[in-house]
C-alpha cells in the first residue's frame, strides 16, 4: 500500500481491482449515492454544470439567487419559479440511463443494499430498481401537500396543474401546494434517517454524478468504515475522494465508466439487455 500501516481491501485503485473485488465473496453489501449527474444523459439538466446546469439557466425566472427556487420562504411569496422548474423536471418524460440499468443489475446480482438518491426524477424506479432499495433523500413528486395546513392534495389534480404550469391551491385553506420535495432547511424523510446506520457495515460505496455539496446527504460518504472501498464516478473530482487507502476515482461520464466496469465484470451484455427493456 502507498499508505503503509493502513488496512487495504483492494489490490489497487483501478477498474480491474474494483471489478475483482465486486466479484469476490468479500463484497456483499453495496451502497450507492446518486446525484443529478446520473440523469443528465437522459436529458435532465443538473444544477451546477457550467452552461447547461439549471442554476445557470434560472435567470429568466427572476430569482434573487438560484437556490431560492428551493427555499420555502421564497416559495410562499412566489411559487412560479418552482412550478416552472417542476414542469421541466416532471417525471414521465425521460428514459432511464445505462447507469440506472446498472443499479438494477446490481440489485439482480443481489449486491445492492441501498441506493441513496438526491434525484427527484424517479428514474431509479422506472429502470426497475426495487422500491425497497431506493431512498429518495430529497423526496419526490409522488405526493404533495399544502405548505400552510399540511393537508394532502390529489395526485391527478397536481399533475394537471404542473402540466399546465398553474399553481395548485389547498382546497381547505387556499395555501399553496408543494410536491413533497425537500427544500433547503427541511427535514429529510424518515426512511433516509433509518437507512443511514447501514453505511457502517457496507462493503462498497459507489458515489455517482453528484457535486457532494448538499448536506446532510454529502456527509454519507464519510460514514462508511475505513476498510470499505469508496468509488467516485463523476465528471470532476469532488469531496475528499483520494484521502482514503481504498478510494477509487473514475473520472468521466457515468454511462461510459459504468459500461467499462461492466465489461470488466463480464456483465456488459446483461447491462445492455436490461437497458433495452426500459
Ligand atoms: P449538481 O450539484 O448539479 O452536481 C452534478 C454533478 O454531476 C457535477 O459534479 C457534475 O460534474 C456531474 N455530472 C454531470 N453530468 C455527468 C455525467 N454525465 N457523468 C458524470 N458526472 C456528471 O447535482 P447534485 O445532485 O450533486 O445536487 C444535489 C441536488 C440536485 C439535489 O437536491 C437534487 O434534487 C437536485 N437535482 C436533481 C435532478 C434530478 O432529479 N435529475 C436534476 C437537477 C437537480
Amino acid at each position: 500500500s502507498i499508505y503503509s500501516g493502513k488496512p487495504q481491501t483492494l489490490e489497487g485503485r483501478d477498474l480491474t481491482s474494483l471489478a475483482k473485488y465486486i466479484k469476490s465473496s468479500d463484497c456483499g453489501k453495496v451502497i450507492l449515492m446518486l446525484g443529478a449527474g446520473v440523469s443528465t444523459s437522459a436529458g435532465i439538466p443538473d444544477f451546477r454544470s457550467p452552461e447547461t446546469g439549471l442554476y445557470s439557466n434560472l435567470a429568466r425566472l427572476n430569482l434573487p439567487h438560484p437556490e431560492a427556487v428551493f427555499e420555502i420562504n421564497f416559495f410562499r411569496r412566489n411559487p412560479v419559479p418552482f412550478y416552472t422548474l417542476a414542469h421541466e423536471l416532471y417525471p414521465g418524460r425521460f428514459r432511464p440511463t445505462i447507469t440506472h440499468s446498472f443499479i438494477r443489475l446490481l440489485a439482480e446480482k443481489e449486491l445492492l443494499h441501498t441506493c441513496f438518491t438526491q434525484n427527484i426524477d424517479t428514474l431509479e424506479r422506472r429502470a426497475g430498481v426495487p422500491e425497497d432499495k431506493i431512498i429518495e433523500a430529497h423526496g419526490s413528486f409522488a405526493t404533495q401537500r399544502c405548505i400552510e395546513c399540511n393537508a394532502s392534495y390529489d395526485d391527478e389534480k397536481m399533475k394537471d396543474h404542473i402540466f399546465r404550469k398553474q399553481i395548485a391551491k389547498c382546497n381547505k385553506c387556499g395555501g399553496y401546494v408543494k410536491p413533497d420535495i425537500v427544500f433547503f432547511g427541511e427535514d429529510l424523510p424518515l426512511n433516509f434517517k433509518l437507512a443511514v446506520p447501514h453505511l457502517r457495515t457496507a462493503d462498497l460505496l459507489i458515489v455517482m454524478g453528484t457535486s457532494l455539496t448538499v448536506h446532510p446527504f454529502a456527509s454519507l460518504a464519510q460514514m462508511v468504515d475505513k476498510t470499505c472501498p469508496r468509488v467516485l464516478i463523476n465528471l470532476d473530482h469532488v469531496g475528499d475522494f483520494g484521502a482514503r487507502t481504498d478510494d477509487v476515482i473514475l473520472l468521466g461520464k457515468c454511462d461510459d465508466v459504468v459500461r467499462m466496469l461492466c465489461k470488466e465484470l463480464g456483465w456488459e451484455e446483461e447491462l445492455l439487455a436490461l437497458w433495452n427493456e426500459t
